[in-house]
């Protein structure tokens, strides 16, 4: 019997993931866990508050919970985390490390975390992006994700501590906001489009990035947890595809649903969006695990306008 902890568990992914897995194995099985409370704690039980950064709180939890397997998704994301480049530092980094340190100590059977395309940066090759090539990221994001990768291969390596993980790109849902990164226009946009109002968006028009549907995000992170170690060369740096597109080809997808206008007023996002790729080549996960996305850009937009017009009461 599986007894989960997702860490950062009320964050954009947690709010999907958590009820995914709770489906599979139980809803006392998955036990959240966030820094911050949640809205209403009768909805999200069994939940714990947790900072990653308190190696012991997060022994004890493992402990008191029987805990074999951590989704670590506590993160500080890219736009938040060049605000705050020290914060970012402690959360991701050293709350990364404080998770393997603490399923190496009480022998933890998986860990599932994942990086970012953030691991990327301006030398590495911006299309088709290879899964092995430059990794020398300019946020401290990036740093963070380059960083736990190796962690990930070295504990792997040297503890025997199974850590797997995808590169996810920026990450497209309705059920929780995103937490405060460069990709995050590609959520907002869609709740200005179907209320009427006017969009400014702080990417160029032309700032094409990789972009991935939720239920293709849950589908990658869920299937690489089940996948043979055997077959996997990869660890926890694992490129994963769905789509790639521009604000301007966003904008008029969803046009196509319901008139509204953008204007663009790029800011420091700008900057982090250009030394990210604009497309990802994902053959090793396709190989080692079977990867393939369910979703691309008119079947996602499709799928959004219809479940935030509901959500919205429109
Ligand atoms: P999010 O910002 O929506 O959620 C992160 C959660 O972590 C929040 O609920 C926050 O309260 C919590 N948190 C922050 N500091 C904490 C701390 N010290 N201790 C415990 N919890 C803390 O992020 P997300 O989009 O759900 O991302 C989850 C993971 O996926 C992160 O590792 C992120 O880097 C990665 N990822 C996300 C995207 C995306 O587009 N959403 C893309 C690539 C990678
Ligand atoms: C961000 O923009 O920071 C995230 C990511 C791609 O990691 N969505």
């Amino acid at each position: 019997m599986k007894r989960i902890i997702v860490t950062g568990g009320l964050g954009q992914i947690g709010s999907e993931l958590v009820p995914f897995l709770r489906d599979k194995y139980g809803r006392e099985n998955v036990i959240v866990a966030d820094i911050r409370a949640p809205e209403n704690v009768e909805d999200v039980e069994p939940f714990i508050t947790l900072d990653v950064r308190d190696e012991e709180k997060i022994i004890k939890v493992i402990k008191e919970y029987n805990v074999d397997t951590i989704y670590h998704l506590a993160a500080i994301l890219s736009a938040r985390g060049e605000q705050n480049p020290q914060l970012a530092f402690n959360v991701n980094i050293v709350g990364m490390h404080n998770i393997l340190e603490a399923g190496r100590k009480t022998n933890i059977e998986r860990i599932m975390v994942p990086s970012s395309i953030a691991a990327f940066g301006p030398e590495t090759p911006k299309d088709n992006t290879p899964n092995d090539t430059v990794l020398k990221p300019r946020t401290m994001y990036g740093v963070s994700k380059v960083t736990g990768e190796l962690l990930a291969l070295y504990y792997w390596e040297k503890y025997g501590l199974d850590v797997r993980g995808v590169r996810y790109p920026g990450i497209i849902s309705w059920k929780a906001p995103p937490g405060g990164g460069t990709t995050d226009y590609a959520v907002e946009i869609f709740y200005y489009a179907l209320k009427g109002e006017k969009y400014t968006c702080f990417l160029r028009e032309d700032a094409t990035l990789p972009m991935m549907y939720m239920p293709d995000a849950i589908k990658a992170i869920t299937m690489l947890a089940e996948a043979p170690s055997d077959n996997l060369v990869h660890r926890a740096d694992f490129n994963i595809a769905a789509m790639s597109f521009s604000p301007k080809e966003l904008v008029e997808e969803i046009r196509k649903y319901v008139d509204f206008e953008v204007e663009y007023k790029p800011d420091y996002r700008q900057k982090i969006a250009d030394s990210w790729p604009r497309s990802i080549d994902d053959s090793a996960a396709r190989k080692e695990w079977g990867w393939n996305p369910d979703y691309d850009m008119a079947s996602m937009v499709k799928d959004m306008v219809k479940n935030l017009k509901k959500k919205l009461g429109l």
